[in-house]
């Protein structure tokens, strides 16, 4: 049996030293927004973007290293998008990864530039990669900005401030573009990072179906463990959804239903990456996602 949570956490050391990597002075320089930018990325966090694009390098080419500048800049972009996402003018949150949020820390117009800084700072990461190929680097690129721009997380956030979906169907579109679409970039990404060609276009497919089901279930988990999770475990308020009268999956399904969802897309997910060799950890994740409580 995979120990799924030891390499979770194996590849989240590998993240932070990585991050630490590109968070030193030679590199992005000193003060406050600096200061703000690594308060928001270090330290805190699961890593599961970066845990995703390590281990799909490793299932094409044994080896996490091209991986690893990938798996900093999709954690930057992902502090990015929680800084952004916590500010009063968005979810109005105090609280997270057990700290006060960026805004809180720094001020809004701070945790404002910290967040556009590090979505930058997260493409001249890419961009710069060593010991990839061209061909790798076209293609990540590609697939961080498709799915931060308005068919990614900045569309689906557009969707969600909107509190209109109506119905399951609707609102699966939104975490598809809000949380799925930054998990595909990050399996794509550990894929594109081993190329040494263009890509194959199954290959591709079956990632791509593999973290849409991945996605929409962790949002829906979510969901779940904002109704019924440990606050002082998540590192966040609970209850943020229902207090602030948000449509969310639990809207239009029971918990018990919810928790029958997020099984059947693991179950898809782990289906569809099993038929590649060595994907043991990668087939075992999903189900242990279902299962976190923070
Ligand atoms: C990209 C232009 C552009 C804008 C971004 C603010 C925003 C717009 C989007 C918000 C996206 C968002 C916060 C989606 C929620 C995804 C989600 C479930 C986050 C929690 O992720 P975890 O549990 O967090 O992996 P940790 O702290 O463990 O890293």
């Amino acid at each position: 049996m995979v120990d799924v949570k030891s390499i979770l956490k194996e590849n989240a050391v590998i993240a932070e030293e990585t991050l630490e990597y590109y968070f030193s002075p030679e590199r992005i320089g000193v003060g406050k927004l600096q200061d703000a930018m690594k308060y928001a990325t270090l330290g805190g966090g699961k890593r599961v973007r970066a845990c995703l694009a390590l281990e799909f390098a490793k299932l094409f080419a044994k080896s996490d290293m091209t991986a690893r500048p990938y798996a900093a800049a999709l954690e930057m972009i992902h502090a990015f998008s929680l800084i952004h996402d916590d500010l009063p003018c968005m979810d109005d949150d105090d609280m997270r990864r057990g700290k006060p949020s960026c805004h809180v820390a720094f001020g809004e117009a701070t945790a404002l530039l910290a967040g556009d800084t590090l979505l930058t700072y997260a493409f001249e990461t890419a961009s710069s990669a060593e010991g990839v190929t061209d061909v790798a680097v076209r293609h990540a690129i590609y697939a961080l900005s498709r799915n931060t721009g308005p068919f990614g997380i900045g569309g689906g956030q557009q969707m969600d401030l909107s509190n209109s979906a109506s119905t399951y169907e609707e609102l699966k579109k939104l975490h598809s573009m809000k949380t799925s679409a930054l998990i595909k970039a990050a399996c794509l990404c550990g894929y594109y990072s081993t190329l040494t060609g263009e890509p194959d276009d199954a290959i591709v497919s079956d990632i791509s179906e593999y973290a849409e089901c991945v996605g929409l279930a962790f949002q829906i988990k979510d969901d779940l463990l904002d109704l019924k999770g440990d606050a002082a475990l998540l590192g966040k308020r609970v209850g943020v959804d229902e207090k602030n009268g948000r449509v969310n999956s639990l809207s239009f399904m029971s918990p018990e239903e919810a928790e029958a969802e997020c099984e059947r897309l693991s179950d898809r997910a782990s289906a569809i990456v099993s038929k590649y060799e060595g994907s043991d950890f990668l087939s075992a994740f999903p189900g242990y996602l279902n299962n976190r409580n923070k």
